[in-house]
């Protein structure tokens, strides 16, 4: 079979070996504009645009990319060498696989090296909507405050130089200013992070810059951008050479940075968008007045449950989520953590019967063929975790509600940074922004047991309740002494 390039030249020909767009692309205009363009964004929603460019004869929503960071380099460079084409590999629990070609990204600005073309681009006409999954990391607040963290030097940078940005916020004010000189109608920018309230969140975050930066164009944006709350979800493992090489043997199509992912697929937007949308209802997307109980409901049950098993998972030398769920122990723990912690702290989900949502994330992480790695699922605990996990534990506590499994993990989570190795001392991949300073608090906790809880910025004033620290403190003991966290979770289910 003669290897085919991913590219638009050669798209008639894959066509015949899987499924790939019909659609004139050269007709395609860009009504989004996306900044952080990672694994997710090409398995959810350019997945959803494409299908709807596809069966529904769209042309006015195609995805401009933007990448903010040097990290994003490579992904521009795959992708402008394939013409923006990349593979979707959608991976079933049985056998079956299913590969398309997604065409819906039609352009990619590197912001790194023309940051004038992404203002320009997110200022232009035809740009509706300005998208955003730039991680929970990514929305520069504090995590145990929530407030604006106006310290950061690249936020510094961009009050004092509002025509030469680095971060989101500057480019998103720099689009909106220019925008509002052209007599122009804003852009919604909508969230499409894993954080409850993501749109207020990202609004709030919007307003408080703005206004240091131009108070006047606050106001604009206050009385005229929308920014909807979401909940997005579709498990997205971290490609690997595994992956083109099977696009390769299989089909024979070479793609550099092709996508695998599960079938399920969600997303549940409020409908308010102030410069129009795309039809998504069309593709079974949920339009509601109230996202946030089915936001409460994803990040509580699936991304905590997640970290619930990946962190224990870590230091015990479970390579992915499916290899913790083949564990009873792990995936029995993990679903007492949903029904006696996080269940009874969560609100009624109109239409949803909370009892199967979790059998359908049993399913989903049992997958064998996603191989989710742990290493992913515990990256940027340190922003995960205070937005997953903890509020669970604070709401517990104050009805007086069980936190042992909670605890346990927030006890695993402090030796894991501590130690960096498995129980086979096999070192761990900490990917963290906070890397350092997890480290340097963990590593007290021979002398201080809660030394790691003394980290405001991530646990509040959590030290400060006993029934917790007592808790805390007796998990960290033992742990450090035995170093086994699965007998200690076997303790937990019995
Ligand atoms: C994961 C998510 O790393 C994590 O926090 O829980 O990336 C998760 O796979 C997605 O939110 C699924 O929609």
């Amino acid at each position: 079979m003669e290897i085919l390039k991913l590219n638009q030249a050669n798209l008639g020909q894959i066509a015949t070996r899987i499924s790939s767009p019909t659609y004139d692309r050269q007709k395609i205009t860009s009504g989004i504009v996306h900044i952080g363009v990672g694994g997710f964004h090409r398995s959810h929603q350019a997945w959803y645009i494409h299908q709807l460019l596809e069966k529904y004869g769209v042309t006015d929503w195609g995805i401009c990319g933007i990448g903010l960071r040097e990290n994003d380099r490579k992904m521009y460079e795959v992708l402008k060498k394939q013409d923006f084409l990349y593979t979707l590999i959608t991976r079933h629990p049985d056998e079956k696989i299913e590969s398309s070609v997604v065409g819906a990204i039609n352009d990619f600005i590197l912001a790194t090296d023309a940051p004038q073309a992404a203002i320009d681009k997110m200022a232009a006409a035809e740009t509706k909507i300005v998208s955003l999954t730039i991680t929970e990391g990514g929305y520069n607040f504090n995590p145990a405050t929530g407030k604006f963290d106006f310290d950061h030097p690249d936020i510094q940078h961009d009050l004092a130089q509002p025509d030469a940005p680095k971060t989101v916020y500057g480019y998103l004010t720099a689009a909106l200013r220019q925008r509002r000189a052209n007599g122009l109608p804003p852009f919604t920018i909508l969230s499409c992070d894993n954080i409850q309230h993501n749109g207020k969140m990202a609004r709030e975050m919007v307003l408080t810059f703005t206004e240091q930066q131009d108070p006047e164009l606050a106001s604009w944006i206050n009385e005229k951008v929308s920014f909807p709350n979401t909940m997005v979800d579709r498990i997205t493992p971290v490609t690997t050479s595994d992956d083109s090489q099977y696009l390769q043997e299989t089909h024979g199509i070479s793609d550099e940075w092709p996508v695998t992912c599960e079938p399920f697929i969600q997303w549940v937007i409020e409908d308010d968008f102030c410069n129009g949308r795309p039809p998504l209802e069309k593709l079974g997307v949920q339009f509601v007045t109230d996202v946030s109980p089915y936001e409460k409901m994803k990040i509580r049950l699936l991304n905590a449950g997640h970290s619930v098993l990946g962190i224990p998972g870590a230091i015990h030398g479970h390579p992915t989520i499916n290899a913790c769920m083949e564990d009873r122990i792990f995936s029995t723990f993990m679903r007492r953590f949903m029904d006696l912690e996080a269940t009874p702290v969560l609100d009624a989900v109109e239409g949803i019967d909370l009892e199967k949502y979790k059998d359908v994330l049993e399913e989903r992480f049992t997958n064998p063929n996603i191989k989710d790695s742990v290493a992913r699922i515990c990256s940027e605990s340190s922003a995960k975790l205070p937005k997953f996990l903890i509020p669970t534990v604070l709401e517990n506590l104050n009805r007086g509600g069980s936190i042992r499994f909670a605890t346990l993990v927030l006890a695993a989570w402090c030796y894991y940074c501590d130690k960096e190795v498995d129980r086979n001392k096999r070192a761990l991949e900490i990917i963290d922004a906070l890397h350092p300073q997890l480290h340097q608090a963990a590593s007290d906790t021979e002398n201080t047991p809660t030394a790691f809880l003394a980290q405001k910025d991530l646990f509040g004033d959590l030290i400060k309740n006993e029934t917790f620290t007592d808790l805390y403190k007796s998990f960290v003991k033992e742990l450090y002494q035995t170093g086994d966290i699965r007998t200690m979770m076997q303790a937990q289910i019995r």
